[in-house]
């Protein structure tokens, strides 16, 4: 305790050499205003270099469909009457106009240009899409529908054909596994907040065999997860649905995974043991299902897991401590599941988490002499066996931690091996800090009599 007023007065002895130094200067007339502070502020002084304004700013590069304005071609004249059809302003040619409202893009074909994308945001219920104006527009080969409340659309053959990319958000009223089924040459599909009626999704991802990315989310789809899966899928998002049964094995087939999210389904049963198969997974969501049986071990092969979350299910057994050892992790969400031991983590690992609950599983309990109380956790302690101590943890304030800058000096402490239960200390540390307070006036006193003295 009696060193950190003497460390002040190491640290003032040295600024008044310092200010010494400068009184005695050559370079620093002693007719200069007050030499009061500047020292110790010049090292926040070098101005900053303001944004330099470029001299000549660089005109983003221009999208690659877009030629010099001299040679450009038009859009082909059949398709500007699609749209036109579809209430799409033409005035301006909508292969070079910025995308306002309805989004277009266009190749760089000659004597005519052709829509490659088009993505209808916001529509009026009124809009119909013609068969006529779909067989023109064949050479789409991404249709997204935002916000657009226009009846279901039946797509010919010839503009199936083409379409590789396919988004339905809150649009089109309901949508059929038949008809999305038929779309059979995506890469991408993305319909949400669209009811979509099938007896389950297998049905749509069996008969598409380029898929790499699909969502189907929010959707009231119901039935089991495809035992078949197309095995260059990269991106599953079936969550929000009314999904049952169990995770199938093949789905650990899945190399190239990298995104899985199954959350908010009826799911039940144990996860794969083979599930550290998925090499390329980085996020992955089983949350809110009825889901039961460990952490499989197998996980810990995974290299660049970031985001864990099997919250709100009936997990058990212990949570396993290679969790510790994966590099990647920053989310990590097991809440609300039956899991019980002692959590393998200390501070350091779950300060490296962007995200980090445990609570809700009343049987795990945490190491009070590797983890803070004050990590909040929402468990208990362990007792020495390992089992949580009863009742369970209580936030009620039990020190001295809401009344002084507690948040700012558990920085480094819990780091440390023998973290003393800070509770005992509460009152002690506020008379400490009127002692360094009033020191520290006095100090400051002394030394400023010293100075003038000084520089006089
Ligand atoms: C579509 O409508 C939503 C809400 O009505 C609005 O926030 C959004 O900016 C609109 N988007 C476009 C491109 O008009
Ligand atoms: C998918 O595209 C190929 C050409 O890329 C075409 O031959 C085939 O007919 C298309 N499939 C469907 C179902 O349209
Ligand atoms: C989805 O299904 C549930 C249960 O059958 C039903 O209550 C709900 O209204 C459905 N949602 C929509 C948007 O139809
Ligand atoms: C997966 O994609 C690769 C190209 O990335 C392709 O060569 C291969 O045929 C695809 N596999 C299947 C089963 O479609
Ligand atoms: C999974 O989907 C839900 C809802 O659709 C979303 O809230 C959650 O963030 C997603 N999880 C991941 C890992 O992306
Ligand atoms: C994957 O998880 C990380 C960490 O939680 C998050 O920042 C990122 O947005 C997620 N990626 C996707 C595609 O949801
Ligand atoms: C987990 O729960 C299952 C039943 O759901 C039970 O058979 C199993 O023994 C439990 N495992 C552990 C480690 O508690
Ligand atoms: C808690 O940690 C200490 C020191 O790391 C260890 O000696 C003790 O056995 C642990 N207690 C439990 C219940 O694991
Ligand atoms: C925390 O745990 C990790 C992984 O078990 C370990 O590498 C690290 O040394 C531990 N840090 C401290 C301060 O105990
Ligand atoms: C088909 C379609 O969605 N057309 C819309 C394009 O944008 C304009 C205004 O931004 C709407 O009026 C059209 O309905």
């Amino acid at each position: 305790m009696e060193h950190k007023p003497s460390t002040f007065l190491i640290i003032l002895l040295l600024l008044s050499y310092n200010l010494n130094i400068y009184c005695a200067s050559p370079h620093s007339p002693k007719s200069s205003p007050p030499p009061d502070i500047s020292p110790i502020k010049s090292p926040s002084s070098p101005s900053k270099p303001t944004t330099r304004p470029s001299p000549s700013p660089s005109l983003p590069s221009p999208p690659k469909s877009s030629p010099s304005p001299s040679v450009r071609s038009e859009l082909d004249p059949k398709q500007l009457q699609a749209l036109r059809s579809l209430n799409i302003p033409t005035a301006k040619d909508p292969c070079f106009q910025p995308s306002l409202h309805n989004a277009t893009l266009c190749d760089s074909g000659k004597p005519f240009r052709h829509l490659v994308s088009l993505r209808l945001i916001n529509c009026s219920d009124d809009v119909q899409m013609s068969i006529t104006a779909l067989k023109s527009l064949r050479t789409l080969r991404d249709l997204e529908f935002l916000n657009c409340p226009i009846p279901p659309v039946h797509l010919p053959d010839e503009f199936i054909a083409n379409l590789r990319s396919f988004t339905c958000v809150n649009s089109l009223h309901k949508l059929t596994g038949i008809w999305l089924g038929r779309l059979k040459n995506l890469t991408d599909l993305t319909v949400s907040q669209v009811i979509v009626n099938t007896r389950g999704p297998s049905i749509i991802l069996g008969n598409l065999n380029k898929l790499r990315s699909v969502t189907i989310s929010n959707t009231n789809l119901t039935g089991f997860l495809p035992k078949k899966w197309h095995l260059n899928l990269t991106h599953i998002d079936l969550s929000g649905n009314r999904l049952r049964g169990k995770v199938p094995t093949s789905i650990t087939l899945l190399s190239d995974l990298e995104f899985l999210n199954f959350s908010s389904n009826a799911l039940t049963g144990v996860l794969p043991s083979s599930m550290g198969d998925l090499l390329s997974l980085k996020n992955i969501s089983f949350a809110s299902n009825s889901l039961s049986g460990p952490i499989p071990d197998s996980m810990s092969e995974i290299p660049g897991l970031l985001h864990l979350d099997l919250s709100s299910n009936q997990f058990n057994g212990t949570i396993p401590k290679f969790l510790t050892k994966m590099k990647e992790l920053k989310y990590l969400n097991l809440e609300n599941n039956n899991f019980n031991g002692v959590i393998p983590f200390n501070g350091s690992f779950i300060k490296r988490l962007a995200v980090f609950k445990v609570g809700g599983n009343s049987n795990l309990c945490y190491n009070h002499s590797s983890l803070s109380s004050k990590l909040k956790l929402g468990i208990a302690p362990c007792d020495k066996d390992g089992l949580p101590v009863l009742p369970p943890p209580d936030s009620s304030y039990d020190s001295s931690g809401s009344s002084d800058g507690s948040s700012s000096d558990d920085g480094s402490d819990n780091e440390s091996s023998p973290p003393q239960s800070d509770h005992r200390h509460g009152p002690s540390k506020i008379v400490l800090g009127v002692a360094i307070g009033l020191s520290s006036i006095v100090f400051l006193i002394v030394f400023l009599v010293l100075l003038s003295k000084r520089c006089a």
